[in-house]
């Protein structure tokens, strides 16, 4: 299967899996229940719950099924959305192509969908693997998603917001955790469902680092040269506010250079991995010239 056809086919997986795994629209209170569906089905790229089933391919699959860890993964993704478009953080008014949950319901319904979502995510976890590799994934998970992580991530990018000289160092903590974690925990997780051996985790670490960190220099570098049309949500926000990014730091050639060298060291960990690596391989490489 070529690289593209794979991207739909676990995109289209992921779908699926989101319809049958989500509470019901109807569901009590069905407002709640709402903006859940709304967020998460709302067409993302799918790239976390990509990572994981290609993650758990690597390993043979077939030990437990990865698809509620995939749904998991991407629940936790889109409340970090939700949260970070609110007015209290980065007030945005478009996400995935559409009005953000706050625009579309409320804020107080935003909130509570996004923490809805993270808390489903480990619901999801439990209930469906019980046993091995439960207390694992849970684990990954909490760690990625923790104050030392993705939210510590967030944190830190609010501080330097009001700084206009924040240092590479401190943007490279930001990327590390607000954008690289959950795709580590992603690739981890994937690992995780077909119980691959501890050292082929830690690769795997390695290249979730590497990609997370050439995906937010792209993230950088499309807000300073993309439309909304392409990108689904609003471009230039970044330079507007005056906000320290990686073309601000390095200029958009500099950014780019920065961009290559982590692909390379990306597929560098890979090349440390046993199997098929070529979906990977072509992901990274893909996410180096993405459009949105
Ligand atoms: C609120 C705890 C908390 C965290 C927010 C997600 C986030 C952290 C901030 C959004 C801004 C940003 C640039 C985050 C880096 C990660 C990132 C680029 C997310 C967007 O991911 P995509 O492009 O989105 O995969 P889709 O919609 O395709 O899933």
């Amino acid at each position: 299967m070529d690289f593209s056809t794979k991207l739909n086919t676990f995109a289209a997986q992921t779908e699926l899996a989101l319809e049958k795994l989500l509470p019901p629209a109807a569901t009590r209170p069905a407002r709640i229940h709402e903006a859940m569906r709304y967020s998460l089905q709302a067409g993302g790229k799918r790239l976390r719950p990509a990572l994981l089933l290609s993650a758990a391919e690597l390993f043979g699959g077939g030990q437990h099924d990865p698809l509620p860890a995939a749904v998991a993964i991407e629940c936790v993704h889109t409340y970090s959305l939700i949260h970070d478009d609110l007015p209290c953080m980065d007030n945005d008014d478009l996400r995935r192509g559409r009005p953000t949950a706050h625009k579309q319901f409320d804020e107080a319904t935003a909130l509570l969908a996004g923490d809805a979502l993270l808390t489903y995510a480990f619901d999801l976890l439990t209930r469906h693997y019980p046993a091995d590799p439960g207390f694992a994934l849970v684990r990954e998970l909490a760690d990625a998603a923790g104050s030392r992580r993705l939210i510590g991530g967030q944190m830190e990018d609010l501080l330097a917001e009001k700084k206009t000289d924040a240092t590479a160092a401190e943007l490279e903590f930001i990327h590390l955790n607000k954008t690289a974690a959950i795709i580590e925990a992603s690739l981890v997780m994937g690992a995780l469902t077909a119980a691959a051996p501890p050292d082929a985790l830690a690769s795997l670490r390695d290249f979730g680092r590497e990609l997370g960190l050439t995906f937010q220099i792209v993230d950088d570098i499309l807000d300073a040269t993309a439309d909304t049309a392409t990108l689904g949500k609003t471009p230039g926000k970044d330079a507007k506010s005056g906000k320290t990014t990686f073309v601000k730091l390095h200029g958009l050639d500099g950014a780019r250079r920065h961009a290559r060298a982590h692909t390379q060291a990306a597929l560098t960990a890979l090349a440390k991995l046993p199997g098929d690596t070529a979906f990977l391989r072509q992901l990274v490489e893909t996410m180096l010239t993405r459009k949105s």
